[in-house]
This record gives C-alpha cells, structure tokens and sequence, in this order.
C-alpha cells in the first residue's frame, strides 16, 4: 500500500506509534517557533523546566503582534524575549522583521521536517512540504525542552486541484470554497494534503495562503509536496541546500478525498462574523465599503502586494475608502520599496503600515461602527477588528483592491482591467540582519524581566471532588478571541495572567471576571467545537487562575481542547447531548470521587444539585491525557516525571 506524504514525513519522526488512523502517536520535532503574544509565556514555562539550552534543531522567537506601544508593556515584553532567546539558544526576529508565517516561510520552512509553532496559523509553512502544527505555548516549551509532541494520528484528507485558477480568481478562493463545503470545524481531527495537477499551477506564496487558512477549517495540519516550485522559491531565496523532493506514493491511500476544478471557481467572500460564511462576490457586489485593508500572514506576500500595485497603477482608490496595507515582511517591504511598487500604493492613497499582525487582531485600524470592512485576512469573529459589531468580510487581494477602487463590494471581473500577472522574483533579497543568532556565552546573558512579566501561576494536582456554578453558559463554535479577546487593550497583558483574566468573556458577559471570582470558580457550559480560533493558550489559564474546574461541551477545537488539558481543566462532554438544553447557568454541579475513576473510567456522574439530578459526562481522555489532568497539568506532568 503506498503512503500519502503526511504518513511520510511522520514516520521518519516517530518516537512512539504507529502512523495509522487514530492512534496515539509521539513525534520529534525539529523547529518551533513562539511569537511575542505566546512567546513570553512559551519562555516561563521553559525557564520552568530548568534546561539550560533548547534542544531543537532550530527554534525562533518572532515579534510581530504586540507591536503597538501605547505603554511601556510590550516594549519591556521585547527586551525580555531577546535577552531569554539569546540565553537558551533561540534566535530572535526583531520587531520590523516582519509576520513569523511570513518570514518562516520566507526564510526557514523546510521540505520534510517538523514545525511546531505557538500560533494556530502555522501550518502556513505547510505550503513548503513540511508538517508545521499550531499548538499552545506549553506544548512548544516542552518540545525546545526537547520532548516529543504527542497527538492521535489526523485522517488524511486529500484534496485533489484540477486544471488552472481563471483570472482574478485567487489561491484564497480555493480555502473559502473548502470553508464553504465544510466548514469552521470541518477540518478537526484532519490534515489536509493538497495533490493534482492543479498544484503544479500554483506558487508557494499562494500555496502558503492556502495552508494558512487550513487553521480556519479546524485542521491539524494542511501539507504541499515539495516539487519543482518549491525549489524555485527555495533558490530564490538562496536556500536550494534546503530542497528535498518530497511527494506521495503513487498509489497513497486516503482517508477521503476531495476533488475540485480549479476552472469552475469565481471570486468569493467570507461574509460577517465567520470564515465559513462564504458565498461568491456577485451575490453580495454593490454593498457600500468604508475600509479595506490588505496584509497579515493569510496575504501579505511579495506576489499579493505586487499585483494589487499592478492593478493600482496610475489609480486613486475611491475617496471613501480607507485603504491600509501591510507587507508581511521586511522583505517583502524592501523589495517593493525598491521596485517602485510602494510609490505607485502611496500614490493610489494607501495608508501603509509596518509589517506586524497589526488589523488583523485589532491591533489599531479599528473599522468605523457597523461599516464593511473588507480585509484579506484570515478571521472575521466578531469584534477581532476591536470595533464591537463589526462588518469584517475576508477576501483575495483582488476583490479588496477592487472594492477600495470602487467603494462598494465588487467581483474584481468586473473591472474591465486586464489581471496582473507577477513573476516569481529569480532572487528575492534576502537579509537577516533583523533575524539575532543566539549568544555564544549564554551564563553572561541577563534576561531583562520589565515589570509587566509575572510568574506563571500553577495548580495543584486534580481534586477528588469538584464543585461550584455553572458560571457562563455559551453557543455553538465560541472563538479564543470571545473567551480572551486580543486587540489593543488587551494583547499587551499576555505576559500577566491576573490582569489579563479581567477580561475573559467581557464581550459576552462582562460581570464574568466578578462572578467567578465571588464564586471561586465554577464551570463552563459550551456547544459544538468550543475555543475555535487562535492558539492562544491564556484562554485556558486564565480560567484555570480564576478557578475554572471544567468545561461542559458538545466538541472542541483541537488546540483549545489540548490547552484546557495542559492547565488542568477538564473538557468534558456529555453522553446525551440534549443534556445541555437542560444545564441552566447558575446550576450547582458537584463531581465526587474523581481521582479514584478518572483512570479507569471513560464516564463521571455529575451531581446537578440545583436540580437535584445526576448525568452523565465522558471525556475521551488518552492515558497520557488524564495522567496530565491527575497532575493538575502538563508542567506538572513533566516535572513529576523528570523528578523520577
Ligand atoms: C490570531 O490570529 O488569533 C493570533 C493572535 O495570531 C493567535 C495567537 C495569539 O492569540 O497570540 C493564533 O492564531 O494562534
Ligand atoms: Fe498575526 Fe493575524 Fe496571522 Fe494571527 S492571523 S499570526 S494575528 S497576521
């Protein structure tokens, strides 16, 4: 039986397992990367586990999120991270070096080898063959500690490309049309590998786009092979040493596969609040626009910026639009500063921002209330723009350009332009001098610790009995940004876990943060895949600070759920799933007995005492994963068994 690539590449990094559907499996990683909003807790949580240098093949610590300094946080939390890299053997991406998706694919990604990253968006370098996961900030420590990461061996999903995208239609589409057929949490449990002939068509900046939004599916992971366009890019950055072929057997099997021509789509849109809410452009054109921004790590690439110069050439955007763009890296920054391309976006009345996150996650740009926001990023949860009700549809770079040339949503087809058409660069310009290599004395290096940096909280071991309230009771797919929001305000606490779990759930409830506190705790009541979204592992702590126990829902995103268990909080679900119909917030709730039938047991009774009843909950809980949960949490884990 031949092997698709994922089967590949994972077999040559097994460490316990067997790479068949379902099973537990350990894999060695060889790169992580941590960016600034993850990273200072990434690096707590290392220094926590007393190991003098990482031991991964490479690890990287990018600044791109928390990159506007309103006070002295984030620049404090910088300082931090260059000095704790410098020590322990990480290189440092300065803040101006650009999106870490961006710059990893740019200038680190490699064909065959493993990438764990604490933000959910990197399987971007997926575009460049390599398994490249999004993982909370925990499980990445632990693998610079040099532990395997553990997982259940994904499905493989393939997904078969025919033929070629037709003008003005964008590799983006392609992922919005999968988004449509399968949606938000269509992908759990899945990675998704791309095949066909239509591959051969497209480049590794519209692979990455396409792997990139492999996050918003839900999915583990999404994979390219690595072909002669793969060694194009790589030689072009001057990185041919690090081509490998790398493709599926012919005869691979798959666990499903997925057909679409590439000729039959047309430009689509994802509509407010939810990448999955997608339809094509014709059916939502005319609709006035008041902002579109074009940039984060889903487009911001050399090829993205260069053809909206193309089609803005000699133009001036519509004088309503407020039109900002972002080059993903100093690279791409540089280049088209130096081809010209940036004079012909100034010209054209684009506000040009510095390469970071920025829009994308609030982080200024906040659009005007209830007005269309058009972005080209990859998450449109409400409110992520920091403007409350936000109008955010998500679109290619084609369709943003056209609604900024017109003020209203318009089908880039219609424009009666002949489409850009961007050549690979033969050499892209490729200068490290932003990226630090780690010190050659670490014992001389002082991590500067600014005040804004508190010490990790921890838990005890799990309690045998666990009581309190029903504290929150939710909805179906709640994103990380409702249980944490980011954005200005907010990003730069993620170095200080008690200032920042005063806003958990503030857009839901805002009396949260007080009642839990009263309440010294409680639990969560949720629906279908709870803690979609970012990787943001504080939308697990800050409950577990806070006293959180457990939360009750019917499924789970894949990173929320792994982040809940690394903090000690339980995610349970329920064995009759109309039980949560009859939970009422408010409701006491009491499990006994809990150390003594977590192991053996695959079901706990739960006493609603408000209601005077008992249902049951199941866990689907590995060994490995209650043994984490007994401990109170995966540094626990680690330690106790270290201590052995
Ligand atoms: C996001 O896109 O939501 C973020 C901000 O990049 C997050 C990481 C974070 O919350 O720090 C992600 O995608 O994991
Ligand atoms: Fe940054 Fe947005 Fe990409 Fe997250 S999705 S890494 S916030 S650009």
């Amino acid at each position: 039986m031949g092997k698709n690539l994922a089967q590949k590449i994972f077999e040559t990094h097994l460490v316990s397992g067997r790479c068949a559907g379902g099973e537990n499996i350990a894999i060695a990683i060889d790169q992580t990367l941590t960016q600034d909003a993850t990273g200072t807790m990434a690096c707590l949580q290392f220094e926590a586990l007393e190991i003098p240098r990482v031991k991964t093949k490479f690890s990287i610590s990018y600044v791109d999120h928390n990159m506007l300094q309103t006070g002295f946080e984030n620049a404090d939390d910088h300082r931090f991270l260059k000095s704790f890299a410098a020590k322990y053997g990480i290189f440092f991406s300065k803040p101006g070096n650009g999106i870490c998706h961006q710059v990893h694919l740019e200038r680190f990604a490699k064909p065959g080898e493993i990438l764990l990253g604490a933000d959910s968006h990197t399987p971007n370098a997926g575009a460049m063959g390599m398994i490249a996961i999004g993982v909370g900030g925990l499980d990445v420590a632990l693998a610079m500690a040099g532990e395997p990461y553990y997982l259940k061996m994904p499905e493989i999903v393939s997904v078969r490309l025919k033929g070629k995208l037709p003008p003005w239609v964008a590799s983006k589409d392609i992922m919005l049309e999968l988004l449509r057929r399968l949606t938000v949490k269509g992908g759990v449990g899945k990675i998704f590998e791309f095949g066909g002939s239509g591959v051969e068509t497209i480049s590794i900046p519209e692979r990455a786009t396409i792997s990139n939004l492999g996050a918003e599916l839900g999915a583990t992971t999404t994979l390219f092979p690595s072909d002669g366009k793969t060694l194009e890019f790589l030689k072009a950055q001057g990185r041919k040493k690090d081509w490998i072929p790398l493709e599926p057997d012919h005869d691979a099997e798959y666990d499903r596969v997925i057909e679409m021509d590439l000729r039959k789509l047309e430009p689509l849109i994802a509509q407010p609040s939810s990448p999955d809410k997608v339809c094509s452009v014709r059916e939502v054109a005319g609709k006035v626009v008041r902002q579109v921004c074009i940039g984060s790590c889903n487009n911001s690439s050399y090829f993205d910026l260069m053809s909206v110069a193309e089609i803005l050439k000699g133009k001036k955007i519509h004088p309503d639009i407020s039109l900002t763009i972002t080059p993903g890296s100093k690279q791409v920054f540089e280049m088209i500063a130096r081809n010209g391309a940036l004079a012909i976006l100034i010209s054209a009345g684009a506000r040009i921002l510095e390469s970071a996150c920025g829009p994308c996650i609030g982080m200024g740009q906040a659009p005007p209330s209830h007005a269309i926001s058009i972005r080209t990023m990859n998450r449109n949860f409400s409110g992520r723009s920091g403007t409350p009700e936000d109008q955010v549809y998500l679109a290619s770079p084609y369709v943003a350009i056209a609604c900024a040339l017109k003020g209203s949503i318009t089908d880039p087809q219609t424009l009666g332009l002949r489409p850009p058409r961007i050549p690979m660069p033969l050499k892209f310009l490729a200068d490290d001098s932003l990226i630090f290599p780690p010190d050659s004395k670490p014992e001389a290096v002082i991590v500067e610790r600014g005040s804004n940096i508190k010490p990790l909280p921890l838990r005890g071991s799990l309690e045998d009995s666990i009581e309190g309230s029903v504290v929150l009771k939710v909805g179906d797919n709640l994103t990380t940004d409702d249980i944490l929001p980011a954005g200005a305000r907010v990003l730069p606490l993620r170095s200080n876990i008690p200032a920042i779990s005063k806003h958990l759930f503030e857009r839901i409830d805002p009396d949260f943060f007080k009642k839990a506190k009263e309440r010294g705790g409680g639990f969560i009541l949720g629906g279908e895949n709870y803690g979609q979204g970012s990787s943001r592992e504080h939308a697990a702590l800050a409950p577990m600070y806070l006293g959180i126990k457990a939360i009750f829902a019917k499924s789970y995103a894949r990173i929320h759920r792994s982040n809940l268990i690394n903090f000690g909080i339980l995610p349970l679900t329920f064995e009759d799933p109309d039980e949560l119909f009859k939970i009422q917030q408010g409701d006491h709730l009491r499990i006994t007995r809990l150390r003594g039938v977590f192991l053996t047991e695959d079901f706990l009774e739960i006493e609603n005492v408000t209601q005077n009843r008992v249902f049951k909950a199941s866990h689907g809980l590995n060994l490995r994963e209650r043994e984490i949960l007994l401990a109170g949490g995966l540094l626990n884990y680690t330690r106790n068994r270290t201590k052995k």
